[in-house]
């Protein structure tokens, strides 16, 4: 190339950023604008991009990572330095922990400055704070490797186990020029970033003859087998094989909450009793009881109950991490249970006609005395009540998307609203934490297409309310029901001393969280019966506007920690 035609085209480190974004199919960033990387949201959406700005970093991370889970592409988290930064970092290492692929990606400043801590504007030394918290860091420090950059993380993101990576990019790069025919060149379209990666027979062949050898055999899903999109081989595979199973929170839908072989009602029944456990996607970690202790039949909290375990995972080190692993299976997911399905004939034994017996007793008595409260009407309205809508509007519209957050608001919501289709519920995952519910709502939304409906709890709603303004800005078809009890768990503690302030677990009581919706051009309902819920509920969807409605829920109504009251510590001095 002549030096001419060097100088006529220029690009810069903005436009290669986006250039290899758009480039790998990455058409959507979360983030936040500010110093550095204000112009490049700009371009981004001059580029075609969609740029959706959120109001703190957490929560577009939140965003990007649950676009990661839903898309199996990394979804992408773009902030400024130091604080923005460390916000986003919370949903980055939240993402890894749960399995979804996201990318963030934060501006950061002189890196002489930094590196001498000189003190410059927001100065940190991200890569090194981000390591330890995510699957891979990358920082790039020329124009010309942003296409490397790129391609690496992404690769790091959805290979293997997905996880978060961090993409630290340098003030000072994204003004750097070259020429563009050489900029272009320089960026990679990632071909096969998530190779299927195939089991090896005789794993398979292990697995197929310990399942064979159970007498009361049990599946276990988890969100990684939602995750997969294997959803045709995952139903097959129970359907074939007659046998029961439960899933894990998020994996909810994969198959319908209402087939006839779910466990989920018998849960503390089919845990213990079960001898052979398929776990598809799911880890044995504090949700399963580390596999052990009295949840499985163990006599002590520490003491393996006795079952035998096939682990279908991506992950060759997750075996043998909490009680022994007799038939690993490693490989993904689609390919591990396809090559099961392979194994078995039409001359499958189905279970024992006394297991299935035994488990369908459990369920219709749970199902029964699930009706039978669901059916009451009390004033005030109580979770039960309030759910029981929310579950029909779930019935009628499956193809809503579900994000779910709070202790009681979540308990009950995950084993009172059926679903109905794989990847509809969205919540607060493997470390239960507060704050998912308006960042996952938002990428729901424009991920999907489709209405979404956010149960939350009203201090889960505090970490992200403010969000509500990113909702009605995008106008995104998200009902956000807050289940308002007046505080954290409930709104009935005192403070002992007499004093002017209230218990810490308490809130403003009676407080009017519709009116923030309002407050942005949003529907704001106030609703204190399962009737008017229902109507505001029905019109959210039916409008898809923008909606928040307050639900007026008995302040004496929920537990403490919900269903894990156990991980709670309490002082056994009353004073
Ligand atoms: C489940 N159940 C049902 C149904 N589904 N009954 C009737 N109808 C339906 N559809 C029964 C089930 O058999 C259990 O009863 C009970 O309801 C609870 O079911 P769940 O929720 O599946 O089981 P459990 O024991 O709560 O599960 C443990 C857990 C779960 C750790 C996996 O609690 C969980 O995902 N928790 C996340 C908590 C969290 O992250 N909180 C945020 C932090 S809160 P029995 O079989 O009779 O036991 C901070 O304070
Ligand atoms: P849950 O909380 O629902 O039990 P976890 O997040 O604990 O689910 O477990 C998900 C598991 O799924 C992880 O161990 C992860 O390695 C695995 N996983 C994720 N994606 C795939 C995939 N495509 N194929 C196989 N395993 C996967
Ligand atoms: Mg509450």
């Amino acid at each position: 190339m002549t030096s001419d035609a060097q100088s006529t085209e220029l690009t810069d480190g903005f436009h290669l950023v986006i250039d290899a974004l758009k480039l790998n199919g990455l058409n959507t960033i979360y983030g936040l604008p500010g110093i550095p990387i204000t112009d490049l949201t700009r371009k981004a959406q001059a580029a075609g991009m969609r740029m959706i700005s959120f109001r703190h970093e957490q929560n577009a991370g939140n965003a990007a990572a649950i676009a990661g889970f839903i898309t199996q592409k990394p979804g992408v988290c773009l902030t400024v330095s130091a604080p923005g930064f460390l916000n986003g970092l919370t949903a980055l290492a939240n993402a890894t922990t749960n399995c979804f692929p996201m990318i963030l990606i934060s501006g950061s400043s002189e890196r002489e400055i930094v590196d001498l801590q000189q003190g410059d504007y927001e100065e940190m030394d991200q890569l090194a704070i981000a390591k330890p918290l995510c699957k891979a860091a990358f920082r790039v420090l020329n124009a010309e490797d942003i296409g490397i950059g790129v391609a690496r993380a992404i690769r790091s993101a959805v290979s293997g186990r997905p996880g978060g990576v961090y993409l630290d990019l340098p003030a000072k790069l994204f003004a750097q020029t070259m020429d563009a025919e050489a900029g272009r060149n320089s960026l990679i379209k990632v071909v096969d970033a998530a190779p299927r990666q195939i089991p090896a027979g005789d794993a398979v062949e292990r697995a197929l003859a310990l399942l064979r050898s159970a007498k009361r055999p049990l599946i276990l899903l988890g969100k990684g087998a939602a995750y997969a999109q294997a959803d045709e081989a995952v139903r097959a595979l129970v359907e074939r094989t007659g046998i029961p199973y439960l899933p894990m929170s998020m994996a909810k839908g994969l198959l319908p909450d209402t087939h006839e072989q779910s466990a989920a009602a018998a849960r503390s029944y089919v845990l213990p009793e079960a001898d052979v456990v398929v776990l598809v996607g799911a880890r044995l970690n504090w949700l399963l009881s580390q596999g052990k202790g009295k949840t499985w039949g163990g006599k002590d909290h520490k003491t393996w109950g006795g079952q035998k375990f096939i682990q279908i995972d991506i992950s060759p080190t997750e075996a043998d991490s909490n009680v022994r692993i007799d038939a690993p299976l490693v490989g993904d997911i689609g390919s591990c249970v396809s090559a099961m399905l392979a194994g078995i004939g039409a001359d499958w034994v189905k279970p024992p006609a006394d297991w299935l017996a035994a488990i369908a007793e459990r369920k219709n008595k749970n199902l029964a005395k699930m009706a039978e409260t669901l059916s009451r009407d009390p004033v005030p309205m109580n979770f039960h009540s309030a759910l029981n809508v929310v579950r029909d509007i779930v019935k009628a519209n499956p193809d809503a998307m579900l994000v779910n957050e709070g202790a009681n608001a979540l308990d009950f919501t995950r084993s009172i609203v059926d679903m109905y289709k794989p990847r509809k519920r969205l919540d607060v995952g493997t470390w239960g934490i507060m704050g998912i519910g308006m960042g996952f709502a938002v990428a729901a939304a424009v991920e999907s297409g489709q209405n979404v409906i956010a149960i939350e709890g009203d201090s889960a709603f505090g970490f992200s309310g403010m969000e509500v303004e990113t909702i009605c800005r995008y106008d995104l078809p998200v009902c956000v029901v807050v289940m308002n009890n007046n505080g954290v768990y409930k709104g009935t503690d005192v403070n002992p001393t007499g004093g002017p302030d209230v218990a810490p677990t308490v809130f403003v009581k009676g407080a009017r969280y519709d009116k923030i919706m309002e407050a942005f051009g949003g529907v704001g309902v106030n609703a204190t019966t399962p009737v008017e819920l229902r109507k505001a509920m029905e019109e959210a969807i039916s409008s898809r506007r923008p909606t928040l409605i307050n639900a007026v829920i008995d302040e004496t109504a929920g537990t403490e920690s919900g269903r894990i009251t156990s991980l709670n510590p309490q002082s056994a001095n009353k004073k």
